[in-house]
């Protein structure tokens, strides 16, 4: 049985105290306690939990069995790893893209006496990970491959992000920089690594079935398994209700190399170029509407919609040549796939 949220959820309160425990060894005053406390909530909690659950799901699955209690709890707490390092991805994220919402609710940077204390939050956000990795697997044989993983993952995230904002500079907007290979590498590496290939790696090396074998073939599903999840993230930014997606889209106003853009680009008659030229990337909303309007009238959702049909194919024709040989389970993509598949949120 697939773990549920509320199992989920139920793990978290003992990881709070496990880091409340941590500072309290070195006497921190009450108001940064809660300070703390409150960042790890905010931030941690009330998203899909995708990656995190998937970490139990997957060992699971690859053992074949019911998990122990232990076992269990250990899948779950590096589950919240994860969800601890897409919170800091997101608390920083969201300062660089000037975001306003997020999960639903103001941005924690936009949260009332936040501000850029959030930038300092967002670092502590990201050691709690060694803090639980240290208290609970400090014996396991894995210890130094799962921090060389959350370190490599990490860098490969940071690595996308460069050039995600590198090719959006805020003041010169040339369409001529984007391409598609340029958009590849950026959604690998900002949003495929740690999304998708962290959490089954990880329950690689928790079931003890971390061969390179296995990971160089779980890396090879789920990468593009996470290149069509930024995909479809680019889309909602544009196409979702802001209600349902728990954020509003900032990629037109932003100048990003988003897939929505490099589709058009593909598209356009010169007319319809110059339109793009002129309001892309500018930051007030009569001149993102246009190129929303453009957006509409270039058929962008049938085209995504073609897209996503051909991608979840082919990563269905991936998943289907696994080999088994030293323990991999297709079951282990089947059920990633089946929760991003036609998401709306
Ligand atoms: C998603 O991009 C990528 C990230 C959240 C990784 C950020 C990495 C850092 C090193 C900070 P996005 O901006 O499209 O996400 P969203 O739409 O959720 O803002
Ligand atoms: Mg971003
Ligand atoms: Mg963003
Ligand atoms: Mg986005």
């Amino acid at each position: 049985m697939p773990i549920t949220r509320a199992d989920f959820e139920a793990i978290f309160p003992q990881l709070v105290q496990d880091l409340t425990n941590h500072c309290c060894q070195y006497g921190l005053p009450e108001n940064a306690l809660v300070w703390f406390r409150n960042s790890l909530n905010h931030n941690t909690t009330g998203g899909k939990y995708n990656r995190g659950m998937s970490v139990v799901d997957s060992t699971q699955i690859l053992l074949g069995r019911d998990l122990t209690a232990d076992e269990y709890f250990k899948a779950a707490t590096l589950g919240w790893m994860i969800e601890l390092l897409q919170a800091f991805f997101l608390v920083s994220d969201d300062i660089m893209d000037s975001s306003i919402t997020r999960r639903g609710s103001p941005c924690w940077y936009r949260m009332p006496n936040v501000g850029m204390i959030a930038i300092n939050d967002a670092f502590m956000l990201e050691s709690a990970i060694y803090i639980l990795l240290k208290k609970y697997f400090r014996t396991d044989p894995a210890y130094v491959d799962l921090i060389e993983l959350f370190h490599d993952v990490t860098f490969q995230t940071e690595l996308g992000q460069t050039c995600d904002l590198l090719t959006a500079p805020e003041d010169k907007v040339d369409l001529d920089n984007f391409s598609l290979d340029k958009y590849t590498f950026i959604v690998i590496y900002k949003t495929a690594y740690y999304s998708f290939y962290l959490p089954v790696a990880l329950a690689l090396y928790h079931s003890g079935l971390a061969t390179p074998r296995n990971l160089k073939q779980a890396e090879s599903i789920l990468i593009p398994m996470g290149e069509y999840f930024q995909v479809q993230d680019d889309y909602l930014d544009n196409f979702a209700d802001p209600e349902v997606l728990g954020k509003i889209g900032t990629d037109i106003q932003d100048n990003k190399c988003s897939w929505l853009v490099n589709q058009a680009l593909k598209l356009v008659t010169p007319e319809q170029r110059r339109v793009l030229n002129e309001n892309y990337g500018r930051k007030d909303k009569a001149s993102e509407a246009k190129v929303k309007a453009l957006f509409n009238e270039l058929r962008l959702k049938e085209i995504y919609e073609r897209y996503e049909e051909t991608k979840v194919a082919e990563i269905r024709g991936l998943i289907a040549a696994v080999d088994e040989s030293e323990g991999l389970k297709p079951a282990v993509f089947e059920l990633f796939l089946g929760k991003i598949y036609k998401r709306s949120k």
